[in-house]
């Protein structure tokens, strides 16, 4: 090397003060070693030792200084860890060197162990501050390590140290250096092992950690031998960790060693999955070598370390699925869900909405001439046009709902349980939401962007998941072709193939959920238990159970349900009297079978299910009303909605009549069977109420009066004035 490299090397070393001080630290640990351990040897080799174990306390107090690391607290612990490392070193090697005397424990030992609750605190500190709460996968990773140190440790240290006989005071100091070393250990995996980025002055300060657990281990392990003597090669490696420390402190990079880190948890890579697949085999390992030598002690706790890293493993892998299911029903771009998602749960909805009588809508949205975007400003304030437009309609859904990326610059949202009239408004919110202000698309320039918006509800639009999403294309299809920037419901242009019809629009949902309300408000005046929702409930189970096509039974559904409505054109008094009604009363109430049809026949598309309310008190031998009809002339659902209607009736306390028990409702279906009602239709009843399925009522809460109060005859004229005006508005 020539003159001038040599220097170029110094002026290096001078620029880089750690670097500086690691060369001066590790020049002084050398001479340490070269210095005879006699004479005045002795004394020289104390003053070194004690002067590079101090140095370690004023390069961090120079560090923290210099760089003023936010917040400074972890490494002023460490700094103070280091000063009561020193005070011990200055303790024992002064005994060792200068008086001669090895006793143990000494008061070197106290500060000795005092020093690692307080580098725990540093590191916890540290590790609050760097790792985001949610880091499980870090924390896993740094446990299956501790486990493992924590059991040889036990094997080969603790254990043996409490076996041996000895006078108290040595045996809990020789077993509190292990314990403190694994502690330390364990806080230093967990940093280590975590998120965050890992500049040169973390891997010091990890080195720092390592080198002190290494040499106290080989300490401990000499200490059992009874081969250990101060001054041998552990010295090196103590202070080495030593230096670490310092160095960590005087790297440039040392600020950096709190920040938070971006990454929510570290990957796991190939080397990780080495570490930890190495470490995880050890217990197994040593119990080979112990059975193999003859010698099997210590299974117990081989087998509970076996049994926690087992757990360990499964948890981390139970972390990873999840991870990987999250990754697929989340859109990378927008935080949204994917399309996978989107259409996996519309199946569900749908099947809920089918068993419920209910209902559930899908929108579609697309953003009306994106590509314009893209080729005005690029394709990445494209991107972050989309991730705006995503936060907008994100902000205009409820809980529950689901809300997708469905395709490039398209979305989807699933709304279950819709309520019926509120499609058009929900659709115009989206639409609004998105256009509400421009969107800034780079710090200084904003776009005004608009959406098109189409919407299917099932099972007014169709009656299956992909019968929805093509019946929103086409409405999201005709919203572009009319001038974008708009919402349409429902394909108006084509045929659906359901049974409520084309041209069926959000008003007559709204109908639909007024005549609901009716039927609510006549249940309550007969009972405190459900009635029609039971009865539409039941008729879908059985419905379903038949065999009958989605529109058969969703009609069952819903004249189940609506079945009674006909009852709001009965005086009160008849419905609640508890006497026996005359004649005229009679005639009165059976008018509501008629009643109900006329009210449900007028909302367009419904026709069919106003025929079922008609027909739900025919008999099946002829003798029921209003038209006598027999056997198969009555509609399927009727005869459906007839059985379970007696089920509710029967089995709820009514004005003139108290509830019959289970038995006697039993006996007065299999007494109407073939009579009043469908044989097959009570035999399934019967077998699915004995299965659970059917036949309970739940009690149900007041419902907003409807109808005129209790006092005073009712006024049937207003009542049924506004009754009819609210259908057939
Ligand atoms: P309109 O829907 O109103 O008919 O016009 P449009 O311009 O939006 O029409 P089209 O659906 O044909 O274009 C969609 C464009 O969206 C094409 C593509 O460049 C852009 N796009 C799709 N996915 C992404 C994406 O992830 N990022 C960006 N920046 N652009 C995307
Ligand atoms: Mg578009
Ligand atoms: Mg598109």
């Amino acid at each position: 090397m020539n003159d001038s490299r040599v220097r170029q090397r110094l002026r290096a070393l001078v620029g880089r003060p750690w670097l500086t001080y690691l060369a001066v630290g590790f020049t002084a640990t050398a001479v340490y070693y070269l210095v005879p351990a006699t004479g005045p040897g002795r004394a020289i080799r104390t003053v070194t030792y004690c002067l590079v174990s101090a140095s370690a306390v004023a390069a961090v107090l120079n560090g923290v200084l210099r760089r003023r690391p936010k917040p400074r607290l972890p490494l002023l612990l460490f700094g103070l860890s280091q000063l009561v490392y020193a005070a011990a070193d200055a303790t024992f090697y002064t005994l060792h060197y200068v008086f001669n005397s090895d006793a143990f424990p000494s008061p070197a030992d106290a500060l000795y162990l005092a020093h690692y609750p307080i580098v725990v605190a540093g590191l916890a500190m540290l590790i609050r501050l760097r790792i985001p709460r949610r880091d499980l996968p870090g924390l896993l990773d740094a446990a299956v390590l501790s486990v493992v140190a924590g059991m040889l440790s036990w094997l080969f240290l603790v254990g043996p140290q409490a076996r041996e006989e000895s006078p108290v005071l040595i045996k809990v100091t020789l077993l509190a250096y292990p314990l403190m070393d694994i502690a330390m250990l364990a806080a230093g995996l967990r940093l280590i092992l975590g998120a965050g980025r890992r500049p040169t002055s973390f891997l010091l300060l990890a080195a720092n950690f390592l080198a002190i657990f290494a040499a106290d281990t080989l300490y401990g392990l000499q200490q059992l031998a009874g081969t250990y003597h101060a001054g041998n090669y552990l010295d090196a490696i103590w202070l080495g960790g030593n230096l670490a420390l310092g160095a960590a402190a005087l790297h440039p990079s040392m600020n950096q060693l709190g920040r938070r880190s971006h990454a929510r948890e570290p990957g796991l890579g190939p080397s990780r999955v080495i570490a930890l697949f190495a470490a995880a085999l050890i217990a197994p390992a040593v119990l080979l070598i112990q059975d193999v030598r003859g010698m099997l002690h210590d299974v117990p706790v081989i087998a509970t370390a076996c049994g926690v890293l087992f757990a360990l493993t499964i948890a981390r892998m139970t972390g990873l699925v999840a991870d990987q299911r999250r990754l697929a029903i989340t859109d990378a771009l927008t935080g949204l869900h994917t399309r996978r998602y989107v259409e996996e749960r519309l199946a569900i909805e749908v099947a809920r909405a089918r068993r419920r009588a209910g209902m559930a809508a899908v929108f579609i949205v697309d953003v009306d001439h994106f590509k314009s975007v893209n080729d005005r400003y690029g394709h990445p304030a494209g991107d972050r046009a989309l991730a705006e437009i995503a936060a907008r309609l994100r902000a205009a859904t409820r809980t529950g709902d689901v809300l997708a990326r469905y395709g490039g610059e398209e979305f989807a949202l699933l709304v279950p349980d819709v309520e019926a009239g509120t499609l058009g408004a929900l659709a115009e919110r989206l639409r609004h939401e998105v256009g509400r202000s421009p969107i800034a698309v780079f710090e200084d320039t904003t776009v005004a962007l608009t959406v098109s918006v189409g919407a299917a509800c099932y099972p007014l639009h169709g009656g299956t998941p992909a019968d929805l999403i093509a019946t929103a294309d086409r409405a999201l299809y005709a919203a572009k072709a009319q001038g974008r920037d708009q919402v349409v419901i429902g394909a108006a242009d084509e045929q659906t193939p359901y049974p409520l019809g084309a041209g069926v629009g959000t008003g007559q949902v709204t109908k639909v959920d007024f005549l609901r309300q009716v039927a609510d408000e006549i249940d309550g005046c007969l009972s405190g238990h459900e009635h029609s929702h039971a009865v539409g409930r039941w008729a879908v189970l059985l419905s379903t159970r038949l065999g009958h096509d989605d529109g058969t039974t969703w009609r069952a559904g819903l004249a189940g349900r609506l079945h009674d409505i006909g009852k709001v054109f009965v005086p009160r008094e008849i419905l609640t009297s508890a006497a026996k009604l005359t004649d005229e009363q009679w005639r009165l109430l059976r008018e509501h079978p008629m009643a109900g049809y006329r009210l449900v026949a007028v909302i367009p598309g419904l026709d069919a299910v106003a025929e079922i309310i008609r027909q739900h008190h025919e008999f099946f031998d002829g003798n029921g009303y209003p038209d006598k009809l027999a056997g198969t002339d009555i509609r399927i659902e009727a005869r459906v909605v007839a059985v379970c209607d007696a089920w509710a009736a029967m089995r709820a306390d009514r004005p003139y009549q108290a509830a019959l028990d289970e038995e006697q409702a039993r006996e007065q279906l299999k007494l109407g069977r073939g009579t009043q009602f469908d044989p097959d239709v009570v035999d399934l009843f019967l077998d699915l109420h004995e299965s659970g399925l059917v036949g309970d009522l739940r009690l149900v809460r007041a419902v907003p009066a409807l109808l005129p109060a209790q006092a005073g005859p009712p006024d049937q004229e207003t009542l049924s004035a506004k009754v009819f005006q609210n259908i057939s508005s």
